[in-house]
């Protein structure tokens, strides 16, 4: 008999799709998205809609495994890993007190029971170290916080009502391509669409107009466009009264021509104009991307694309507005207090965990993360952890990180997941179920905590199952809406407590009740070039992997694609270097005549064992605010691989 059941996914990504699946004899046969979710509208991403290949791939870990005297990932069996790892612990901590503990937690899954049970279990087995930062979005939301008060958006449906949409470093149709369709419909109603972005991807396509500044040239470019604004009086009436710093934005701007700023972007003035047009002709929705913000000066450009907004009156009133993130935890309630004995920094992982003292750190946990292949510098992580005595990772493959853990234990895939989810790209909140029974030896990382809190005495860890984790992690302001557990057990709803329109008569919950605008510009506002690595390293989103999780295994060696000039004599599929200052990959050219002369594009999440991981040439650096990770900061360049090795 065939069954179709729907799940929630638990991807780390702003779509946080429906899923609908064909199950057939307790197989899983067919992936489809939901017709009934407002933002999935019947289709799933590459990604997932390959996904089964992942669920039934044969090296997916069906068993614990456990690192043997011959230094050997041996299977195990549950009892012996969960002793073993109860031991050292138990060991780690009465020798060295629980900061010797860390605790590491990524993306993998985005559920909230997930992250409730490992910040709880850590808690009360510690507390122990955590991290710090965000490797993803630290810098964009330090900057809204800093502007708006907070980092969140209005509703999604909003965009139907603005008459400019602005996707400023955005790639939609490969990060979030359910915006797709309602970008469609505002195009169809006449809305014009602009973005901004170095790489001219697959959503240069829709756009009306597309501006492609240097990587980084962002703030020049504001600063152009500010110039353009003033010098035609576009800024809006209430704007002083409405922004705190408005008339440094105006000295800011004023420092040099706009054909000054603009040539410091790289762009030319009747594209600066047209983003001054459109903002002036608003209602407009500026759409930023994440990745934009991976940058040294990353919380600047975010800053100065808010001012942006506020100036011209593109904020708190419908149909504008600035979206980075939608914030996905506010419907929720969490068990843990957040009690921690030190934070380590997520984006200088290796060099924090190999320089902590007093005590140093002798064991890591892994959750649903693959620092190895994500965090930059990945040869210095992988130094940092397998230098450590104990490493533990739970995850269903075997990462790059697995791959150097002492206990791999295996968990839940996204079919078998259990857990509560909002999204960071719309307010749905929901739940998955599991659609398939999973494997007879896998557990998922709530059933591991319980199990190993049982072995270490913590018996105050709730031992319920993750339905009850759910009914209790609901904000209790939920029920009066009517959003219950039963009601997102039977589908999505939006969260009754995010604003339709975020600051709503122009209201801040900033202490001057204002926006609080930027008033700082770096030197050349941040434009470096630098002649002896001319390239700019760009790793990111591909369609066909979630970081480095990939459906089909990626190209080896990594794919970099370069314009034909910036080539340095390479043909189109010859082999090359492909050199940073802090080391090399050797990659398969590819040309593309669309693209700039200054960047190179790798493709994010390629694995470290492979010599594929942009990641090992990426150095680990942070952006201004907000402890994120200045990836693509990366200066490279391309050589014969004749050149011998420095
Ligand atoms: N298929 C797929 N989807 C994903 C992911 C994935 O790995 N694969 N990852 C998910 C995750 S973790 C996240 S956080 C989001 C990521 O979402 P995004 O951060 O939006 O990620 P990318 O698609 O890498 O797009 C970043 C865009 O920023 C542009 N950019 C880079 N530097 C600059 C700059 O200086 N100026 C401007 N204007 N633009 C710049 C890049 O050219 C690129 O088009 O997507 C999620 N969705
Ligand atoms: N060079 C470069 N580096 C980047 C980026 C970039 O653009 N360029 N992007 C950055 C961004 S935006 C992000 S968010 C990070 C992502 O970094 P990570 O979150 O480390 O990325 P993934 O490779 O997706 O690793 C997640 C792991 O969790 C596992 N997993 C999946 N579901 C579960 C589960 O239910 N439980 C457990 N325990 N594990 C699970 C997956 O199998 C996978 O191995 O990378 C960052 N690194
Ligand atoms: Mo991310």
């Amino acid at each position: 008999m065939v069954e179709l059941r729907r799940t929630l996914c638990n991807r780390d990504c702003p779509d946080a799709c429906s899923i609908v699946a064909k199950v057939e004899a307790g197989r899983v046969v067919a992936l489809m998205g939901d017709r009934e979710h407002p933002v999935t509208s019947g289709f799933l991403c590459h990604r997932t809609s390959q996904f089964l290949r992942t669920q039934y791939s044969p090296s997916r870990l069906l068993a614990p495994l456990v690192r043997d005297r011959t230094g050997t990932l041996t299977t195990a069996s549950w009892d012996a890993a969960l002793d073993y790892v109860a031991e050292r612990l138990t060991a780690i901590k009465r020798e060295s007190g629980p900061a010797a503990i860390f605790h590491y937690k990524s993306g993998g899954s985005l559920g909230m029971v997930t992250a409730a049970a490992s910040e709880l279990f850590f808690e009360a087995l510690g507390p122990v170290t955590v991290k710090r930062g965000d490797i993803c979005s630290g810098a964009g939301e330090a900057a809204q916080e800093a502007d708006f008060g907070v980092c969140d958006s209005g509703d999604l449906e909003e965009l139907a009502l603005a008459r400019n949409i602005i996707l400023w470093g955005k790639n939609v149709a490969t990060s979030s391509p359910h915006l797709l369709p309602l970008l469609d419909d505002a195009r169809a109603r006449g809305a014009r669409i602009v973005g901004v972005d170095p790489l001219a991807n697959r959503t240069a396509k829709l756009c009306d107009v597309f501006v492609q500044p240097r990587p980084g040239g962002d703030l020049a470019l504001a600063m152009a466009v500010f110039a353009l604004v003033f010098a035609r009086g576009w800024e809006a009436p209430d704007a002083a009264g409405t922004c705190v710093g408005l008339e440094q934005v105006r000295t800011m701007a004023s420092a040099r021509s706009v054909r000054e700023w603009c040539l410091l972007a790289d762009v030319r003035e009747d594209e600066a104009e047209a983003l001054a047009r459109s903002l002036h002709d608003g209602p407009t929705t500026i759409l930023v991307g994440w990745g934009m913000a991976r940058r040294e000066h990353g919380g600047a450009i975010v800053r100065a694309v808010d001012a942006l907004a506020a100036i011209t009156g593109n904020v708190g009133v419908r149909g504008a507005g600035v979206s980075y993130y939608f914030r996905r935890r506010r419907a929720f309630v969490s068990p843990a207090s957040g009690a921690h004995a030190r934070p380590l920094c997520e984006p200088l992982l290796g060099q924090e965990l190999l320089d902590a003292k007093e005590p140093p750190v002798r064991a890591v946990w892994v959750t649903a993360g693959n620092p190895v292949a994500m965090l930059p510098d990945s040869a210095k992580v992988h130094r940092a952890l397998a230098s450590r005595e104990l490493v533990v990772v739970v995850d269903s493959w075997l990462s790059d990180t697995a791959s150097l853990a002492h206990v791999v234990l295996p968990t839940t895939t996204l079919l078998e997941a259990d857990e509560l989810l909002g999204a960071y790209g719309h307010h749905h909140l929901g739940v998955a179920q599991p659609v398939v029974e999973r494997p007879a030896h896998v557990k998922s990382d709530l059933e591991i905590f319980q199990a190993l809190a049982e072995r270490l005495g913590l018996s105050d860890f709730p031992k319920d199952d993750a339905r009850a984790w759910k009914a209790r992690m609901l904000s209790p302001e939920l029920a009066p809406h009517g959003v219950t557990l039963e009601r997102l057990e039977a589908g999505v709803v939006k969260n009754p407590l995010a604003a339709t329109t975020l600051f709503h008569g122009k209201v801040f919950p900033t202490q001057s009740g204002k926006v609080e605008l930027f008033r700082e510009l770096p030197e050349d506002a941040g434009v470096t070039i630098d002649l002896e690595y001319p390239l700019s390293l760009m790793s990111v989103s591909t369609p066909k992997s979630q970081s480095s999780q990939w459906a089909k295994a990626p190209p080896r060696p990594a794919e970099v694609t370069v314009h034909p000039d910036a080539a340095s004599g390479l043909r189109d599929g010859e082999l090359g270097w492909l050199e940073s200052r802090l080391g090399r990959l050797e990659v398969r050219v590819r040309h593309d005549a669309a693209l700039r002369r200054d960047v190179a594009i790798v493709p994010k999440g390629g694995h470290y064992r492979d010599g594929a991981a942009a990641n090992a040439i990426t150095h680990a650096r942070l952006t201004d605010v907000g402890e994120g990770g200045a990836l693509y900061d990366e200066r490279v360049r391309l050589s014969r691989r004749a050149r011998a090795p420095r």
